[in-house]
């Protein structure tokens, strides 16, 4: 078999880059080593930045999107006990974000691929891409039980953070950067309507909280919990409890409780690879970098990523000119590391440190506070989270 750009992973970034594609009438194949179900299961990302909004309905993937997410104009940060609200369009020209699933976002672009869309293989598990820096990379893959090769102009690593693209760059070209954090989130969906209108991130002494949503009858929380945290550690009650304490405020709110229909926990990780390109293999999402999810950026990074990628196809289709591809790695870049920034900055502000002293946590706290009392703080915090453009 035979296409111009194989793409492995049917991820978010790759269902957006192969639809992308087939909009500017360039072939490709998606080869995904999971079933559909697990795919449009797999509980993740919440938010979605005005860019990638403005993209999934440019591409034809916006109609559910309109109908049943949810516009956000701020969010809710509190802290000593006080909320203060960030209003989005007021300090960003107009900005906002969208709460979509990323199930959903998966649903609706699995649902035009399989109907009108290029190739896209589940169970297809690649093993290696060979030859990079040849005219004709090689992704050898195992699909039906059989081992197979797809053979492409171009290959695109769309295949998440514990993927196989990235071994194609060479170690002695590929410098990568990386930081761990000292705690993680236990995340639960719960069958109660959200207990506010806008997501709340709180710093507490007993750790960060943070509240969102799926729908308007379906809750999403977090804790932070130590590394190594086993859910099964956490009763209902508890997780209540906890959520309780963390976001109490004085004045008037209440947590609403109901059934919880999931638990689990997930570690944080910053981590960039550099270059996200080598000879004929570019690498697109969490392929390429991993933010912590605190400033919601991961999944419009990747989207930020496909659409870069897609133009340069595009336009060397149009023009035979290969520049903007050559120059991809160094656009995303400067929005990555922007975001990687944005995403160290929520997390380190909002979270407790074990080792954290109380000169730590009088720096957060005057943070904080700075935010609440400076419109260009604000600013600042409001235009990254809706999204910069860069690239
Ligand atoms: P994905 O989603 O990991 O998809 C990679 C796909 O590649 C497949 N694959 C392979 N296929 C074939 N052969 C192989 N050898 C393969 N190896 C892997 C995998 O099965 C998978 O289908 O990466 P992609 O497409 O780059 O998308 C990135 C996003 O998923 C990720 O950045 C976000 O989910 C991060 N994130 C959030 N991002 C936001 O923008 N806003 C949020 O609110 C937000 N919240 C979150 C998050 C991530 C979370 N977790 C669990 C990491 C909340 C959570 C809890
Ligand atoms: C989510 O709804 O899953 C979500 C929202 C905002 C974040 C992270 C996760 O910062």
């Amino acid at each position: 078999m035979h296409t111009t750009v194989g793409i492995i992973g049917g991820g978010p970034a790759g269902l957006l880059l192969a639809r992308l594609l087939h909009n500017s009438g360039i072939d490709c194949v998606v080869l995904e080593s999971r079933d559909r179900a697990y795919v449009e299961a797999r509980q993740r990302a919440g938010i979605l930045e005005q860019s990638t909004v403005d993209v999934l309905r440019a591409s034809g993937a916006g109609e559910r999107l309109d109908r049943e997410g949810l516009v956000h104009d701020g969010i809710e940060l509190r802290w000593d006990r006080k909320a203060h609200r960030i209003d989005f369009p007021a300090l960003t020209g107009g900005r906002r974000v969208w709460v979509y699933a990323q199930t959903e976002v998966c649903k609706d672009l699995i649902a035009l691929q399989l109907k009108d869309g290029a190739p896209l293989l589940f169970e297809a598990q690649v093993r290696s891409v060979e030859g990079p820096d040849t005219d004709r990379p090689v992704i050898h893959y195992t699909h039906e039980g059989q081992d197979k090769t797809l053979t492409c102009d171009y290959v695109v690593g769309c295949d998440g953070f514990h993927g196989v693209a990235r071994n194609a760059v060479p170690a002695g070209v590929q410098k990568t950067y990386e930081r761990l954090y000292p705690y993680s989130w236990l995340g639960i969906l719960a069958d109660v309507p959200p207990s506010s209108d806008e997501l709340v991130y709180a710093h507490s002494p007993r750790g960060f909280a943070l509240l969102s949503m799926r729908s308007p009858s379906v809750s999403r929380l977090y804790l932070q919990v130590p590394n190594g945290t086993d859910p099964a550690d956490w009763s209902d009650e508890r997780i209540w409890d906890e959520l309780d304490a963390r976001f109490a405020i004085d004045g008037d709110w209440t947590l609403r409780r109901g059934p919880i229909t999931s638990k689990g926990v997930l570690p944080m990780r910053s981590f960039v690879t550099e270059p996200m390109s080598h000879g004929r293999v570019f690498l697109a999402g969490d392929a390429a970098h991993i933010v912590p999810p605190t400033g919601a950026k991961g999944l419009n990074l990747a989207a930020a990523d496909v659409i870069v990628l897609a133009r340069a196809f595009a336009h060397l289709k149009d023009t035979g000119s290969a520049e903007l591809l050559d120059a991809y790695s160094d656009t995303c870049l400067k929005r990555v590391w922007r975001a990687e920034h944005f995403s160290y900055f929520m997390t380190t502000t909002l979270h407790t440190d074990p080792d954290q002293s109380p000169f730590d946590t009088q720096l957060q706290i005057s943070q904080l506070d700075r935010i609440a009392n400076s419109p260009h703080a604000a600013a600042e915090l409001a235009e990254n989270y809706a999204g910069l453009h860069i690239g």
